[in-house]
């Protein structure tokens, strides 16, 4: 299926062609058909002669309702332009012109429309028009159909053409990040919230979970249709009615988004490309106030020109705008920018950084995904992937990293692990990206949570303090004031000293006392007395005490009244 918007200035036959082809009427309202006149999007769908799926988004063409124009060209994929031979090329078919260029428009068909009421110098003047106003732009080289609608004439010509529009025109693009910008909500009877929308990016599926943005609320889909026909799953390039559940249809409204959770990161900052209209008659500065035009979403936005004050008509440059609400973006999308006070097309561009990092004066954003990771350094990749739309493999851990930062960050631990000496310095007070190369690091090992030097002699390696202990197991010095505070309590964390209740011990001595101790319940296994263990250990209260606090602790023993029994730990004999 192809998606294809009208365009065109007031009055010239669009809704009139769109009735003619499809057999349905695009406008929708009593007011609109009282008036003749379209006031809103209007969506009629056909089957042309090859078997090809068209649906039509018509748009009013008279300036007052141009926002609704703007909702309804975003995601489509071609145009049928409209000019009528009676008027030839009018302000709005000039400006619609200008918002589909910006808007990135390809592929797009040219409808000279009520042909029956003018003569053929009438006819061929207002072609004349229309092949001066569409040089250099993507109409160029469209087809112009002539047609009269009252009379059918040339709508057989129109189908064939359409027919060979969309035949070169490529289908949606398939990334498997579906978006569906909402250009109508209404309460259906009986099955709550319906949005309507044209599906970009991805598919859509019955029971999928969405998010609603800006409103952020978590939706299902309990339904979808398409051209009206209930459907499994809708591909992108379709036009689609999403039945939800979770949401109140008052809650929603025109301009909301329908995503996946967790594959975008909806903005209220972006960095864009801005091309002034040749045609302004002034430039383009942080004065005014500005609206831009976002998907079906119509948006106050501040405007900062980057790298300038401003930007001279016929110019293009980079702006920052800054949104009222978030909504999900990506680099590549497009928009339209009006001045408000004004009421006109200033211009419009790409959007360039949905995350921009860097201060307004600095900014310099580009296309690049590079650009991205080297102004990031450290960027997660599942990060990367929702603000480029682009995967890119993590590098270290889990985040892409730049050069420059790579090697700013392992120089970094390298001198700190340097600094640290031969006791090395504490994981922890590592942060996560410097934790994240430790593995890069050639060299440094990470040894119980302490990060050092590989060929650093370990200073504690033969302790004299710790031969000390060994060598007097039962009746162990106290530290000497050699050893401070800080080496003292590397030794314990190190497992070379067992602290006990102000006492210190080799690990050897405990494993010997509880030998000892093993024996002597072999012997008394009712339960052995403090006197007892300190006896056979020729050692004195002092040092009993703590060494059986430390055996019960460690389930080498059990406290049972004034005795000590076995424990869970307690070494066979
Ligand atoms: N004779 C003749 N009349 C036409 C033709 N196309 C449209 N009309 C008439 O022109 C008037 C306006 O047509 P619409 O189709 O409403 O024009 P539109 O472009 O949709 O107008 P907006 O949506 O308001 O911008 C209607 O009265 C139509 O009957 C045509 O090809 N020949
Ligand atoms: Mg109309």
């Amino acid at each position: 299926m192809h998606v294809v918007a009208t365009a065109g200035h007031v009055d010239h036959g669009k809704s009139t062609l769109v009735l003619a082809l499809t057999g349905m009427d695009p406008d929708r309202f009593a007011e609109e058909k009282a008036r003749g006149l379209t006031i809103d999007l209007g969506f009629a769908w056909t089957t042309l002669p090859s078997g090809r799926q068209l649906a039509f988004v018509d748009v009013p063409g008279h300036v007052r309702f141009l926002k609704n124009m703007l909702a309804g060209v975003g995601a489509v994929d071609a145009c049928l332009f409209i000019v009528a031979a009676t008027e030839g090329w009018k302000p709005q078919s000039e400006e619609h012109l200008r918002i589909l260029e910006v808007l990135g428009a390809r592929h797009g068909l040219v409808a000279l429309t009520k042909v029956g009421l003018v003569d053929d110098d009438d006819r061929e003047l207002a072609r004349l028009m229309i092949s001066e106003a569409v040089e250099g732009t993507f109409l160029e080289q469209a087809e112009v159909v002539e047609v009269d609608a009252p009379t059918n004439r040339g709508l057989e010509e129109m189908r064939a053409a359409l027919d060979r529009l969309l035949a070169a025109t490529p289908v949606s693009v398939d990334r498997d990040r579906p978006r569906l910008w909402v250009d109508r909500v209404f309460a259906a009877k009986g099955s709550g919230t319906v949005v309507t929308g044209t599906l970009a990016g991805g598919s859509l599926g019955v029971d999928d979970d969405l998010v609603v943005v800006p409103l952020g609320r978590r939706v299902r889909v309990r339904a979808l249709q398409s051209l009206q026909q209930q459907r499994q799953a809708v591909p992108p390039g379709s036009r689609v009615a999403v039945n939800l559940t979770g949401v109140a249809h008052d809650e929603v409204a025109r301009g909301a988004a329908l995503v996946r959770p967790d594959q975008w990161q909806p903005t209220r900052m972006v960095d864009a490309s801005l091309a002034v209209l040749a045609g302004l008659d002034h430039e383009v500065s942080a004065r005014g106030a500005f609206q831009a035009y976002l998907g079906s979403g119509e948006h106050a936005v501040r405007v900062r020109v980057l790298g300038g004050e401003a930007i001279l008509p016929g110019d293009e440059g980079r702006v920052r705008l800054h949104l009222p609400v978030r909504v999900p973006l990506l680099p590549g999308d497009r928009y339209v920018l009006r001045e408000s006070g004004r009421d006109e097309t200033v211009g419009g561009g790409v959007v360039l950084d949905v995350a921009p990092v860097l201060a307004a004066s600095k900014a310099r954003p580009t296309l690049s995904v590079d650009r991205v990771i080297e102004e990031r350094g450290w960027v997660d990749a599942a990060e990367l992937d929702r603000i480029t739309g682009e995967h890119r493999d993590a590098t270290v851990g889990r985040w892409v990293v730049s050069v420059t930062a790579r090697a700013a960050t392992l120089d970094r631990v390298r001198a700190a692990v340097e600094a640290a000496g031969p006791l090395g310095l504490d994981q922890a007070s590592l942060d996560d990206h410097e934790r994240a190369v430790l593995p890069l690091l050639e060299g440094v090992t990470v040894d119980a949570g302490r990060v050092r030097q590989a060929d650093a002699v370990d200073p504690l390696a033969g302790h004299p303090f710790v031969e000390a202990l060994a060598a007097a197991p039962f009746t162990p010095p106290d530290p000497p004031p050699t050893v401070s505070r800080a080496e003292l309590s590397e030794l314990v964390r190190r497992g070379l000293v067992v602290a006990q209740d102000g006492c210190y011990f080799a690990p050897s001595a405990l494993e010997a006392a509880a030998r000892e101790v093993a024996r002597l319940l072999a012997a008394s296994p009712e339960g052995v007395t403090v006197a007892q263990v300190r006896e056979a250990l020729a050692t004195t209260r002092k040092y009993a005490l703590p060494l059986l606090a430390r055996m019960d602790a460690d389930g080498v023993t059990r406290r049972r009244g004034d005795l000590r029994i076995g424990g869970p730990r307690l070494p066979a004999v």
